[in-house]
């Protein structure tokens, strides 16, 4: 059953969100590669473990360059991921099973072969010319100094037949759309309508921050390397852009939601694109995905978003893991840290995104460079899910004839990392995840209320969140020896005494 508001607030607000990469999560059809069919499959698996949504990274029709992220049509899946009937069916049961469904929009570019781009490049004159960021130069000067993601290239590419550059911030098969017009606006504004109407309950934007462009299109400073133009794209014109996709999603009933990967690696300037409760929901904010293990690192990083974001009364939201970066039980080098990292992920204030698989503990899948497919080498986290400890884990068995293989190897211990196997043990991580969204559900103090942060050992964080009578008290140790439990007098019971390192507790000031 789907309550738009849960103690009194929109859904999203109090709500776990779990990402799923379709390539990677369950095929059905013996392909080698995940699909809709599977998503829907095991839905029971995600109602069973008690997340609130999923969102869904991109199935629509697409070549496939940067695996779905080069959308060629907005409004139609990929052949490869099943039908929009397949899709129909799986909002219906996961609606069923009281799960919501968010799905990816990529505003920024589209696919080369989007018919939007082909008849743009057709000539200077098409009618689509100006859909996307064209710029006269000579073809050995490309008109300013950005380097292209994923490549060490600019992020020009020169059109022969029409004597252009054409912008792309990611590859050149991924032409940058010109926002600053109305007509790109209005198109865009219809994808979302379609899939509103189709019932979707939201969206995670990508790279949302960069829609609306400088038209000076002005060069990086020498000193910046990397992706310069990711800060240089925080202009003006993207607030204006996102007040009117806010006003659209918000004519839709049931508090829809848009969640927008903003990656600028400044919490304030993320705050930023909430606007005045007018712009995003929600904002995807990295710098705590960037930090260290270490309990100063994080305590800076959440210091930073309860100044920047609570007194614009923006709802903070909080990542771990996702298919651009390695996984976090990867890069922070043991399960004990990855379980104590759950606990804080799900205990902050805000809405956490579990990235598919970190419930399992999952390590990244170690790929040999000769196998890697992702131009950007993003492989490792994107290994498909072991859901039992068979050869072909759950997946439909590949013969090398008519079945294939998944697309990328299996992630480490697959054989006793999976599923089957980590439900049947009480003491598994995925079992920990679980209590720790059952916990998070029955607990207004966990999923809506205050933070405030209390005196511990350097190596340790503690916190209470409260609402009204409902107040719990969350110990994290980062280090790696027991550490005594920072208890402040008051109503806690302290009966754990110890918090192991790495290690967390969650206390409450009543027996539960
Ligand atoms: O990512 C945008 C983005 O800025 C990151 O990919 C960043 O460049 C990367 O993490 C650096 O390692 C989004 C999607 O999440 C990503 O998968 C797409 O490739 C990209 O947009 C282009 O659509």
């Amino acid at each position: 059953m789907l309550h738009d508001r849960v103690h009194d607030q929109p859904w999203w607000k109090s709500a776990v969100v779990y990402q799923i990469y379709p390539r990677s999560f369950q095929d059905s059809d013996g392909d080698g590669v995940g699909d809709l069919e599977g998503i829907r499959r095991r839905l029971d698996h995600l109602a069973w473990l008690g997340v609130d949504a999923v969102w869904l990274s991109p199935f629509f029709r697409s070549p496939m360059a940067d695996f779905g992220y080069d959308v060629a049509d907005h409004c139609d899946v990929d052949p490869l991921f099943g039908t929009l009937a397949d899709f129909d069916n799986l909002v219906a049961r996961a609606h069923d099973l009281g799960i919501r469904v968010l799905i990816d929009w990529v505003p920024n570019h589209t696919s080369d072969r989007h018919p939007w781009f082909v008849e743009s490049r057709s000539s200077r004159s098409s009618s689509r010319r100006d859909w996307y960021v064209w710029r006269d130069g000579r073809p050995d000067r490309p008109p300013n100094n950005w380097q292209a993601a994923f490549s060490d290239g600019p992020t020009w590419s020169w059109d022969e037949p029409t004597g252009q550059w054409y912008l792309h911030l990611f590859l050149r098969e991924q032409p940058d759309l010109n926002w600053a017009n109305p007509k790109v606006v209005e198109a865009m504004q219809r994808v979302l309508r379609f899939w509103l109407d189709r019932g979707v309950d939201g969206f995670r934007a990508d790279a949302v921050h960069a829609i609306g462009k400088d038209p000076a299109l002005p060069d990086a400073p020498e000193k910046w390397t990397g992706m310069p133009w990711s800060a240089l794209n925080d202009h003006q014109s993207t607030h204006d852009i996102l007040r009117g996709l806010r006003r659209l999603i918000d004519s839709y009933p049931g508090d829809r939601v848009m969640v927008g990967e903003v990656f600028l690696l400044s919490t304030a300037a993320v705050a930023r694109y909430y606007g005045r409760d007018d712009e995003l929901h929600l904002a995807f904010n990295f710098p705590p995905l960037f930090a260290p293990w270490e309990a100063g690192a994080w305590r800076h990083r959440i210091d930073r978003v309860v100044e920047e974001l609570d007194p614009r009364g923006a709802w903070p939201t909080w990542v771990l893991s996702n298919h651009d970066n390695p996984r976090h039980r990867t890069r922070y080098g043991s399960e004990d840290r990855a379980r104590a990292a759950a606990v804080l992920l799900l205990t902050l204030r805000g809405t956490p995104f579990i990235y598919m698989g970190e419930e399992l503990g999952l390590e990244n899948a170690e790929i040999p460079a000769e196998g890697r497919l992702d131009p950007g080498g993003r492989d490792g986290s994107r290994a498909p899910m072991p859901w039992d400890g068979s050869p072909d884990h759950g997946w439909p068995p590949g013969d090398g004839r008519r079945r294939a293989a998944p697309w990328l190897p299996w992630p480490p211990q697959a054989g006793v990392r999976n599923v089957a196997a980590l439900q049947r043990d009480p003491a598994s991580i995925l079992n920990l995840y679980r209590r720790l969204l059952a916990a998070r559900r029955r607990s207004p103090a966990l999923s809506i209320g205050s933070w405030s942060p209390l005196a511990s050992p350097p190596d340790v964080l503690a916190y209470e969140r409260a609402a009204g009578d409902d107040r719990r008290l969350v110990i994290i140790n980062f280090g790696d020896r027991d550490a005594p439990v920072p208890a402040p007098g008051g109503p806690w019971r302290a009966d754990a005494g110890i918090v192991p390192g790495p290690g967390a507790v969650v206390l409450s000031d009543a027996p539960c």
